[in-house]
């Protein structure tokens, strides 16, 4: 199969390009740092083919993926994984340009780059779109303001696809994981402040880029007659604590 993943240079989408590999498939991988995926494609081989990409250049997305070589253009699989949160203030304190760019990366992004690959798919009857949503797209926590709205918009758009691809044999899934340590997302979050981050994960067994790969492989393989509509995943240790109430 070929599996197309954005933010495969590193986090979920570098991990999920490894065990891909390894099992015989075929990746590209996209992300905006060639210096990084170069070092991928070196230790991957000829299955891994890099695809410079910003894919919150919107307008620029179509002109990368026409440079893909004839063995690399019958996308199988996208994996629309880049993604990003800035910031953990509440909306009276965030940043305007933290929200704007989380809603050009989570939103546009990947709207852009299903609406460039999903038509191929449908014309050849066969495809799957795993989107990357997150618990935040379905539990408010405080901070999560414009990032877990971006991820409720993944999780909705993902749903309505499924809709709109009645009578077709085109999947899709919203993988919706909680909190997952070890990855540059953290560090992107906390604006580069790597203590604050480290701080996050300490004191409990977070799940890691590894183990939402695992996932992601087993539904990258799963028959072709199932479909899950929405996988929520967290690490034992976080869970649901209710509504709360702010006492005078
Ligand atoms: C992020 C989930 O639990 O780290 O998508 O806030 S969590």
């Amino acid at each position: 199969m070929n599996i197309l993943i954005t933010g495969a240079s590193a986090g979920f989408g570098e991990a999920l390009a490894r065990q891909l590999v390894a099992k015989g498939h075929r990746v590209i991988g996209c992300a905006r740092r060639a210096e990084k995926l170069d070092g991928i494609a070196q230790s991957l081989g000829e299955a891994f083919f890099p695809l410079v990409m910003d894919v919150s250049d919107t307008e620029s997305i179509e002109a990368a993926l026409a440079k893909l070589p004839a063995d690399f253009r019958t996308i199988d699989v996208l994996v629309n994984n880049a993604g990003l949160a800035l910031g953990t203030e509440p909306a009276y304190k965030a940043q305007l340009d933290d929200w704007m760019r989380m809603v050009d990366t989570n939103i546009k992004g990947l709207m852009a780059l299903t609406h460039a690959i999903l038509p191929a798919m449908v014309k050849r009857n066969s495809g799957y779109i795993i989107n990357l949503g997150s618990i935040a797209g379905t539990w408010p926590y405080y901070g999560g303001n414009v990032y877990g709205a971006t991820k409720a918009f993944v999780q909705q758009f993902s749903l309505n696809l499924r809709a709109d691809l009645l009578g077709t044999k085109v999947r899709v899934s919203n993988l919706e994981p909680g909190n997952v340590g070890g990855t540059e997302f953290s560090n992107v979050r906390y604006h580069g402040d790597e203590e604050k981050a480290a701080k996050v994960y300490e004191g409990f067994k977070s799940m890691s880029a590894e183990d939402i790969a695992d996932i992601l492989v087993w539904l990258i393989e799963s028959p072709a007659h199932v479909n899950v509509n929405r996988l929520e995943v967290m690490p034992v240790a976080q869970t649901y604590n209710g509504l709360t109430i702010a006492k005078d």
